[in-house]
């Protein structure tokens, strides 16, 4: 990758501008640059406007991942608000049959217990089997106001049980100082799950994501070392890093990509214009060469999540779904990383 200038003093920005380096603020590489087109910026504005928390859209009880496929599974319970106003006490989460060996983080200012039971059947687990474990998790303590938010952390495995399009749900019970919730409501066949009032967090199984396009041969697309860096309190936007190989012998694109941490999730390239860097969204997508690796790391391409409803916390992984005009869909797992990790390689932590 060729080197990156800086400008040698600060740039006079037009106010569009400066209010899209204070959305990108976050991102080292980005500091003091000029950003994105009008149109991205614009969007990106109007997605801050309805990422308000207390809007309906965010007001159930969810969990922070969309989606998994068998493996290991790690997951927050997200809990927005109060009961009509009075304070959280107690959360109890029930874990759905066929999820397994499920443990609880413990959490400061809240005792955790958990009901163990059979399972109604074994389930392969590592080199065994397992026919016995947490069935349900209570964290008790707070109080957690309404206004304020939280985030109750488990882990655990989805085991064979499932298949790709399955919808598992985890009931969730909020008891509050008056009155309780219960987040059960699971939607029927054919009913939008928007339409209920107190669905329960879902969890959709998808295919196993290996990081490879299903291509039968040898010669394929695959993505790795994705990553991500965590996000600093309030920060409504992240960026992402990974490798695309195409081992092919025929030129692919990156139309899109989406992630469940992220409202909206854009291809990004850094460009150097007149000595300045600019952020733009490639929104025809990102050309992958015949036979070439193309990289998005700190300072040039990257992957732009906006509208994150909570922060992109370290050690938290998520799926990330890319597709390809040629290969198709991937699902790549994502890890993040710390605030600052990757700045070694990133030009632009060596000031001038
Ligand atoms: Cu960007």
């Amino acid at each position: 990758m060729r080197s990156l200038r800086l400008p040698r003093r600060p740039f006079a920005v037009p106010a569009w501008m400066a209010l899209s380096g204070a959305i990108h603020a976050l991102f080292p590489a980005s500091k003091g640059y000029a950003h994105m087109t009008k149109h991205s910026l614009f969007t990106a504005v109007l997605m801050l406007a309805v990422a308000v928390p207390g809007t309906a859209a965010l007001a159930h009880a969810t969990l922070d991942v969309k989606s998994a496929s068998a493996g290991s599974l790690r997951a927050a319970l997200r809990v927005p608000h109060g009961c009509e106003g009075s304070p959280t006490v107690a959360v109890k989460l029930t874990i759905p049959e066929g999820v397994i060996g499920v443990k609880p983080a413990p959490k400061a200012g809240w005792t955790v217990t958990m009901t163990k039971g059979p399972y109604a059947r074994a389930y392969d687990h590592f080199h065994g089997k397992v026919s016995e474990g947490v069935k349900e998790i209570v964290w008790r303590g707070g109080p957690l106001l309404d206004e304020h938010y939280d985030e109750f952390i488990f882990v655990g495995f989805v085991s064979d049980a499932f298949a790709p399009g399955d919808q598992v749900a985890f009931p969730v019970t909020q008891e509050c100082e008056k009155g309780q919730l219960a987040w059960a409501e699971v939607a029927a066949p054919g009913v939008e799950a928007r339409s209920l009032k107190y669905p329960a967090p879902v969890l959709k199984i998808v295919e196993k994501g290996d990081g490879k396009a299903d291509k039968g041969g040898k010669a394929a697309l695959t993505v790795g070392k994705a990553w991500a860096r965590a996000t600093p309190g309030g920060a409504k936007v992240g960026a992402g890093y990974l490798e695309i190989v195409n081992s092919t012998a025929a030129a692919d694109q990156l139309l899109s990509a989406s992630a469940p941490v992220a409202g909206k999730t854009e291809i990004h390239e850094m460009k150097d214009e007149n000595g300045v860097m600019k952020m733009r969204a490639l929104s025809d997508g990102l050309d992958i060469p015949a036979g070439s690796t193309v990289a998005l790391q700190p300072g040039g391409l990257h992957l732009m999540f906006l509208d994150l409803p909570a922060p992109l916390t370290e050690g938290q992984t998520f799926d990330l779904t890319l597709t390809f005009k040629t290969a198709g869909t991937i699902i790549v797992p994502v890890t993040v990383g710390e605030v600052g990790a990757g700045k070694q390689a990133d030009p632009h932590a060596h000031h001038h």
